[in-house]
Parts: structure tokens; sequence; C-alpha cells
């Protein structure tokens, strides 16, 4: 990503690549055949209800059935389909979940091959938007920009083990003697980049130097972009576990984002059995979710930007 010249007045500037007729788009990616649909089609309601001028671009796999194609192109999606990426070191022995889990999450890189796209803001389909975030586009390029993670629920990581969490630095002292502190460690559920071939090629010869991790991905794209990677507000992903890890960290009124990814919690599977499920908040932006959802005069036939068209919705809050 080439870094940004002469952004003098900050996100709120109209960018080059916006002069130059560029465009920009959001994008999901999506597997299989599976109920993830249900996801993607709610975030494309979400996207129209909050008046964004951008579309949403869904990267599909193969084995995508037709049926869900149709009813996302039904919802304004616009449809890339992609290959597969072979994930590392692949036990061949074993065809079962973790095999498709790790095919899946490495093919989502094929998002950075979109060229055509000057600038996307990547949302996982078990995410929800409750306020327009088109500033998003508008930030400098040559950054990388999402959320910090928290690592309280992670079991196996070693911040857990010690109690330190990035989002409460103070609450823990990493070690000293454990040398440096871990680097800043984005969730990859919602980032803001810029498609680049090269960034692909690069990131597809990291993976082949790099063994696997359990977070994939997310990992990856946490080790490639390391000192690119820019924090934003947690209001743009609020993973849904913060309400109860970090509740001080949470502004439920301010939030735009939301990051269902607490167990139970993705709102077309939700029982209410799962711990923390039964959480008023947690209810809260579930039936948000389905009244979206639910809401039928929100499919349309046409793109997104087709019928916001010249009519874009400006946003005026600040990010730092
Ligand atoms: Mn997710």
């Amino acid at each position: 990503m080439a870094p940004e010249q002469n952004h003098p007045n900050g996100i709120n500037a109209v960018s080059k690549s916006a002069e130059k007729g560029e465009k920009k788009a959001f994008v999901t990616f999506l597997g299989g055949s599976g109920d993830y649909v249900k996801g993607v089609v709610g975030l494309a309601k979400g996207l129209r209800e909050v008046n964004s001028a951008y579309p949403l671009v869904v990267a599909v796999l193969p084995d995508v059935p037709p049926e869900h194609r149709l009813l996302m192109v039904k919802n304004g999606c616009i449809l890339k389909d992609i290959d597969w990426v072979q994930a590392p070191e692949m036990d061949k022995s074993k065809v079962g979940w973790a095999h498709e889990h790790f095919a899946i999450n490495y093919s989502k890189l094929r998002i950075f091959e979109l060229e055509e796209y000057c600038k996307m803001v990547y949302l996982d389909g078990d995410i929800q938007v409750y306020g327009n975030v088109d500033e998003l586009f508008d930030l400098p390029n040559g950054h990388l920009y999402g959320v910090l993670d928290c690592f309280c629920e992670w079991h196996h990581s070693p911040q857990y083990k010690i109690g330190y969490c990035q989002q409460c630095p103070d609450r823990v002292q990493w070690p000293a003697e454990l040398a440096q502190a871990p680097s800043s460690y984005f969730n990859a559920g919602m980032f803001v980049f810029e498609p680049s071939q090269a960034t692909y090629d690069d990131l597809i010869n990291t993976i082949k130097i790099t063994p696997p991790s359990s977070f994939a991905e997310q990992d990856l794209l946490n080790l490639y972009f390391r000192g690119i990677f820019k924090p934003i507000p947690n209001i743009y992903n609020l993973l849904v576990p913060m309400l109860w890890t970090h509740p001080e960290n949470v502004e439920l009124d301010k939030v735009k984002v939301v990051h269902f990814c607490a167990n139970g919690s993705k709102p077309w599977r939700y029982t209410g059995k799962d711990e923390h499920m039964q959480r008023e908040d947690v209810k809260m932006l579930v039936q948000k979710w389905w009244d979206i959802y639910d809401d039928d005069s929100f499919s349309c036939k046409k793109p997104l930007a087709a019928k916001v068209r010249g009519k874009r919705v400006q946003t005026s809050r600040p990010l730092n």
C-alpha cells in the first residue's frame, strides 16, 4: 500500500482516490451451503437501512449454491467468484471441520485481489451495522485499520494465562521478564484495507513460510500488517463478549458495528441458552438484527449505491 501523500484535513477531506472516481465497497466472504448466508443477507439489509453510499461485495467460494447466490443478488449484493486458497500444512487424513475451517479462512485473503476497488471495508457475515460507517472509506491510505481484539476469553493465549488484555493494558502489566509485550492485535472480522495484487501475492508467500496457528488468517494478517495496522475505536467492531469482559470500554449508544462472535450469539442461530445470552443488552442487539433481517422493504433489485447515488449521508463523528 502506498503511503498517503498530502492529506492535511484528515478523514473528512475528499480523498484523491474518490476524485479519480475509483470504486469503493464493503466486502464480505461466504463459503459453503450453510446458514451463514442469512448473516450476509442481514448485513446487506443493514447497510441499506443506514443509507450507506457503498455497495456490499460478496466474495463467494465455488461451493455456494445457486439459490443462495440468487438470494444475495436480490438483496443488492455484488457477487465476486473466488477460488480456494490452499491452507498450509493440511493433514489430508482430517477432512472434518478443522480442515474446512482453515481452508475457508485462508480463502478470505482473496479479497485483496479485488483491485477494481481502491478501498474496501471488510465485514464478517456475523456482523451487523447499526449506524452509517461510510467515513471509514475516507481514512488515509497506507494503513490497515481495525479494532483491537480482546484476549479475556482466549484460554490458550499467553495473554490469557497472564491476565493481560490490550483492551485494558493497565489491569495486569506485561511481565518484564517476558521481554516485549505483544504488539497490537486486531480482530479480523472488520478491517479497512486497499486491495492490491502485490499485497495478496505477498500474503500467500508469507503463508508458505509461516506455520499455521489457531487463528489462521487473523494471525497471518496481524503478522503481515504489523506496523501498518492502526487501531480505530471499538464502536466500529463491538465484539459481543466485550459487553461482559470490558463494559467500561463499551459505549452502547454510540456503537455502529456489532460482531456476533460470542458463543451462541449468531442471531440466526440464537437460542438464548448459552452463557451470557440472557443479558438484556445481548437480547436487544439480537432483536435489532432480526428487525432488520425481517424487514422486506429493504430488499431491492438494484445495488445499494444506485438507490442512494448523489445522496451520500454525511457523517461527522471524528475518528482517532
Ligand atoms: Mn466473525
